[in-house]
């Protein structure tokens, strides 16, 4: 009994540590037509626009885009979609 009971508490202690976490995704896009330095601009600005991405980083040298987004709400596929849409395709790198 007194076994179950620990068990319960740990196991309640994983959910909790989970849910702190939950969603909170980062991820690296490989963003291609990016020819100038205002590319990043609209690169960014697509990316913002999409529900859940809380932080994007685009880099005109690194022609990539790096994005911090809550899982629960979008996923990497929307966002490469969004960039694309403006003109950037783009693919996760990693
Ligand atoms: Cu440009």
């Amino acid at each position: 009994m007194k076994r179950l009971l620990s068990l319960a508490v740990l196991t309640g202690g994983l959910l909790a540590a989970d849910a702190v976490n939950a969603g909170e995704q980062t991820v690296t896009l490989a963003v291609e037509n990016m020819t100038c330095a205002s590319c990043p601009y609209i690169v960014k600005r697509s990316l913002a626009a999409v529900p859940g991405v809380s932080n994007a980083q685009v880099s005109f040298e690194m022609k990539s885009a790096t994005v911090t987004f809550d899982d629960q709400k979008t996923n990497a596929a929307a966002l490469t979609d969004a960039t694309t849409k403006a003109g950037f395709p783009s693919h996760p790198r990693n």
